[in-house]
């Protein structure tokens, strides 16, 4: 039996360890379809992996566990080759322990489920903010320390896509720029029904609620274009309001601010109707 629970406890490790490379490989690939996370551009994102990592190896052993319960007592217990079954109706060692270890588990995934909780809330000193508002079916941003700079943001639909710079239903034509290192305070709300802004390399999903101002944060440590959506059930076009954002260097982003405040100044204000292309 000794000997059993060794080669069970060393095979367990090794399907995690494995599982675990593979989940991991998968993530750092960019080929067009892929397992696994988006890789991570914030400390947030950063830190859900690694998270995930932990719950992976142990559910990997639980299930690998309660799978060898069964097929043991399968083997060792049915009618033929155990004729005889014993009395015992209780042991107190044995209920002690599986009440304990379980209970030990889930303080392990509870403490650093928390803290990663709390880290996600607030931001330490942010450096600036970019408010986001939710429309049927586009997004809106601002930049209240540029001179409230804003702009609507559509996605650019199936028959103006260029294949080779842009991505079908992810692509908008309105780009949200912003700086990386830096810390930015995102406040979400939304002018009509619920939605959500979630950008999975940021490790953000926040609802966007009418009359509610909800906050999250990031700071993108990648200079690079990454995609969202929104991840609440909106309407008809629910599918169609991709956020794309483009992280660049300092420079680049203030040179982009002179930019936009001038293309921006006098078209495309948050709250007036836009006739969507998609009606
Ligand atoms: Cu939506």
């Amino acid at each position: 039996m000794k000997k059993i629970m060794r080669h069970f406890f060393t095979l367990s490790l090794t399907i995690a360890a494995m599982l675990s490379v593979i989940s991991q490989s998968f993530a750092q690939s960019e080929k067009t379809y892929d397992l696994g996370f988006q890789e991570a551009a914030t400390p947030v994102a950063e830190r859900m992996h690694d998270f995930h990592t932990l719950l992976l190896y142990i559910i990997t052993g639980i299930s690998v566990f309660v799978l060898f319960l069964l097929i043991y007592v399968v083997v060792r217990f049915n009618a033929k080759a155990n004729p005889e079954p014993s009395q015992t109706t209780h042991n107190t060692l044995l209920e002690v322990l599986w009440t304990g270890i379980p209970v030990l588990i889930l303080i392990v995934i509870a403490v650093p489920s928390f803290k990663l909780l709390y880290y996600t809330d607030r931001p330490v000193d942010p450096e600036m903010t970019l408010k986001v508002t939710g429309y049927q079916w586009y997004w809106g941003y601002e930049y209240p320390e540029y001179d409230g700079l804003s702009f609507l943001s559509y996605m650019i639909p199936d028959e103006e896509i260029d294949p080779a710079t842009q991505k079908r239903n992810l692509s908008t034509d309105n780009v949200v720029v912003l700086p990386v290192d830096t810390t930015i305070l995102v406040q979400v709300t939304a002018a009509d029904v619920i939605h959500s802004f979630a950008m999975p390399s940021f490790g953000i999903k926040t609802d966007a609620v009418p009359g509610r101002l909800n906050e999250t944060w990031i700071r993108i440590t990648k200079p690079g274009t990454y995609y969202g959506q929104c991840s609440e059930i909106c309407g008809t076009n629910h599918a169609y309001m991709p956020i794309e954002i483009k992280a660049v260097p300092k420079d680049e982003f203030e040179a982009w601010i002179e930019g936009a405040k001038d293309k921006f100044a006098m078209n495309d204000q948050p709250g007036t109707t836009q006739t969507a292309f998609l009606q």
